[in-house]
């Protein structure tokens, strides 16, 4: 089984890493696309033709599944891509907002995306879905992504993002974007254990496995 793996940049590696680990079987191959990430400030139409561009080794090499593991991309391009090629299925990410919301017991949640990935109606729409009720918090972490995969994780200011969930009384944290499962450690150590932050690398394995009518190892 061939599953090829694509993110703008250093997150896709996260969830390849993951795949591996779960699917030992499977043969996972990442694509990226270096020259152009970040795709976070980009117009949906950009973010398509950037993607769609990039998947291209991935389809040549015959990968049975493609993983778009960057957000930004599944919201702005997953719809199109399903209608450009019929015969592959494509597995996206979206923002955790479903499990965050059936988590929280202060009724505030925090989503930490890109803004591309906030604006976008994908998410509109899994918001009003699950969150009906559910304070939802914003903060501005457009700086995030291209920090990250410049090999900068350590210099992100996680203080607006502390000070939010503190005002707010907010329990669950959304890592919305691939690039920040590489700050994982230190949001968790920020925030304090009160704080449940998700990241969604193992739902992105379990759904693969569901696509391709297997069972996750136990
Ligand atoms: N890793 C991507 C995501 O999950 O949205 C986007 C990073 C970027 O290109 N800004």
């Amino acid at each position: 089984m061939k599953i090829g793996v694509f993110d703008s940049g250093v997150g896709g590696a996260a969830v390849a890493a993951t795949l591996r680990q779960l699917i030992p079987e499977a043969e996972v191959i990442t694509a990226d696309d270096h020259r152009n990430v970040p795709y976070g400030s980009r117009t949906d139409q950009e973010v398509y033709r950037l993607t769609r561009a990039a998947i291209q080794p991935l389809l040549e090499q015959g990968c049975e599944v493609i993983v778009l593991a960057c957000n930004t991309a599944t919201a702005a391009a997953i719809d199109q891509l399903r209608s450009d090629y019929p015969q592959t299925p494509f597995v996206g990410l979206e923002p955790m907002v479903k499990p965050a919301s059936a988590m929280t017991r202060t009724g505030a949640v925090v989503v930490c995306a890109t803004e591309a990935t906030l604006r976008s109606e994908r998410y509109r729409r899994l918001k009003e879905t699950w969150a009906e009720g559910v304070t939802v918090l914003e903060p501005d972490c457009s700086e995030w992504a291209s920090a990250i995969q410049a090999g900068g994780s350590a210099s992100v200011d996680l203080e607006p993002l502390r000070e939010m969930v503190r005002e707010h009384g907010a329990d669950v944290v959304v890592l919305a974007c691939t690039h920040y499962h590489w700050l994982k450690l230190r949001v968790e150590e920020t925030l304090g254990e009160h704080v449940a932050v998700l990241e969604p690398s193992d739902a992105v394995a379990s759904q693969i496995l569901r696509v391709l009518g297997a069972d996750l190892p136990s």
